[in-house]
């Protein structure tokens, strides 16, 4: 990883943002200020803070014992259940840097995600919504020669893999293992987790986050969000996204001393009442899902949310006309949340006026959060305009992991990181996201690389080039469409696509929701692909 310089670590130090402990150790400690609270829930599962640490720390030493060592990558696919927290905290007890995948990926992201991180496990369901994660992992792990483990959650392990029950049982003398892992915990400067950047490409981009600069984001965000003892937080979102699980999410909750209750299904007919059931005060989702509750909600208000205090929203850009109806309708304080898993938080306060609620996307966390607003030279925009948002600061990375090439074009001098995204910032010091600039294409929250799908589609017999622009969609925010111009003579269809994507193993969330054929692609006046004139179309035949 790219280490931030050496003035910079000594004032984080100084403020004591950066605690030089582990987040392994933060939430052991945090368990052990009451053992006996529950702090997991998934469906019939329960599990006490005790019973927690001592499965992720019978797991972290079962995996020693397999040969996992610290710093080493365990990649982890699992949907939304227990399992994904208790392997989690094994990693961070284990000093093992866990890397999330969402279960939607497939073979093409989760091969370049096992063989660019170099992961020793791969850790996967058997199968999830009729896909059979087993024999994928299974044949990563034979085309990676550091893949060493596969380890099967919820399901019979099978030749060649590892079960998770087995593996997370408590150990023999759960304190003596407690006291070996806080021996060998890694230092606050060590790689925490790799998490998985939005919009990468075939090579993933991803993000080493430390331990002490995650801990300190965290923990920060779950005190504005006043996350404490009494905090029941759901987790509705993908586990698999850095937003659920730190901004403050799922770690957040557990290192203030919380509960964590497991949403399978982010639905409003399982969400809701499960809301009322485990009595939540806090969640998180992205605008497509907030809309699809308010929906359901006019329908069938029976679910009671007078528990829920807090209702974070982002990921993607909330319209400013469903913010105004989230505190009426579902009767809690807004929060929005504009994050990158590459570091920089900006979160609206609870107690903010109701137009910095509903209208921005809030402002850094930290007080020692930096960011400029600035033109395509690089000099700062006049106040109150748009202009391409750069950050630096104690969470936010000075480097991509092993990239040295995508770093010199993701950061300008000094260490400031090209966020890719055009805000505004009002006299109030809020931002407000007004477009991007990066070739990304954001679907309810989910980052495709428009490059990526490019690429695949290269691959349909018939398609000279092609284009993948974001598609206005009234539920996800954007789709992504895909303009082909076709070799002379021949026809390219939306299936042909499809089925292209899907035998190269893509994630089905990155397939073309619309293919149009043209005979040529609009282009700038210097000559460059004009994809902001294929946006412009696309709404206009979306209107025809
Ligand atoms: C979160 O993280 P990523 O890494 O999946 O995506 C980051 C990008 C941002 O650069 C921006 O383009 C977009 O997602 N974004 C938003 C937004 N929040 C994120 N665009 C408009 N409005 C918002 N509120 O998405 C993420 C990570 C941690 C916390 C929350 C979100």
């Amino acid at each position: 990883m790219v280490p931030w310089p050496e003035e910079a670590v000594a004032r984080y130090t100084a403020r004591s943002y950066w605690e030089g402990l582990s987040l392994g150790t933060h939430l052991a400690r945090s368990a052990r200020d009451d053992p006996d609270a529950t702090c997991l829930v998934d469906g019939p599962t329960r599990m006490t803070y005790r019973e927690l640490m001592a499965r992720a720390d019978g797991a972290a030493a079962r995996m020693g014992a397999l040969g996992v060592r610290p710093d080493d990558r365990v990649a982890i696919q699992l949907p939304n259940r227990w399992e994904f927290v208790v392997m989690t905290v094994a990693c961070l007890r284990l000093g093992a840097v866990p890397v999330w995948l969402l279960p939607q990926h497939r073979r093409s992201e989760v091969l370049g995600v096992v063989a660019h991180a170099e992961a020793r496990a791969l850790v996967v369901p058997g199968t999830f919504k009729g896909f059979d994660h087993r024999a994928m992992a299974l044949e990563i792990a034979a085309a990676v020669p550091s893949c060493d483990h596969v380890i099967v959650v919820g399901a019979e392990a099978g030749p060649g893999a590892i079960g998770f029950g087995p593996l997370c049982e408590p150990a023999e003398d759960p304190e003596a293992t407690a006291r070996d892992l806080d021996a060998a915990a890694p230092g606050g400067d060590a790689v925490a987790t790799l998490l998985l950047s939005g919009g990468s490409t075939g090579v993933p981009k991803l993000i080493p986050r430390t331990h002490n600069d995650l801990t300190y984001m965290i923990k920060r965000a779950a005190e504005i969000c006043a996350f404490g003892l009494d905090t029941t937080y759901l987790a509705v979102l993908p586990l698999g996204h850095g937003f659920v699980n730190t901004g403050p999410g799922v770690l957040g909750a557990l290192l203030a001393g919380g509960r964590v209750v497991i949403a399978r299904s982010p639905a409003p007919e399982q969400a809701l009442p499960l809301i009322e059931r485990e009595r939540v005060t806090a969640t998180s989702v992205v605008p497509a899902i907030v809309q699809r509750w308010l929906e359901h909600r006019a329908a069938d208000p029976g679910a009671v949310l007078s528990s829920l205090r807090l209702l974070q929203v982002g990921a993607s850009r909330l319209a400013d006309g469903v913010a105004e109806e989230i505190g009426p309708k579902l009767g809690c304080t807004l929060q929005q949340v504009f994050g990158m898993g590459e570091g920089l938080l900006c979160l609206t306060r609870p107690d903010d006026p109701y137009d910095v609620i509903t209208r921005t996307q809030g402002r850094p966390i930290s007080a020692d959060d930096e960011i400029r607003v600035v033109d395509e030279e690089g000099r700062p925009v006049p106040a109150g305009e748009p202009g391409m948002l750069l950050a630096r600061g104690p969470y936010t990375i000075r480097g991509y992991y092993r990239s040295p090439e995508i770093d010199r074009r993701s950061f300008v001098g000094d260490g400031w990181y090209r966020t890719g995204d055009i805000v505004r910032r009002t006299a109030d010091g809020n931002l407000v996201v007004t477009g991007r600039d990066k070739d990304v294409i954001n679907r309810g929250g989910e980052k495709i690389n428009a490059e990526e799908v490019e690429n695949f589609a290269h691959r349909v017999p018939g398609v000279r080039q092609a284009a993948a622009v974001a598609m206005p969609d009234r539920e996800l925010g954007e789709t992504v469409c895909l303009y082909v111009v076709p070799v002379p003579g021949e026809r390219v269809t939306l299936e042909e696509v499809r089925a292209v994507l899907m035998d190269a193993g893509v994630a089905r969330f990155k397939f073309p929701e619309r293919v149009v054929v043209v005979d040529s692609l609009p282009v700038t006046n210097i000559g460059k692909l004009d994809k902001a004139a294929l946006r412009e179309d696309v709404k206009r035949r979306l209107l025809a």
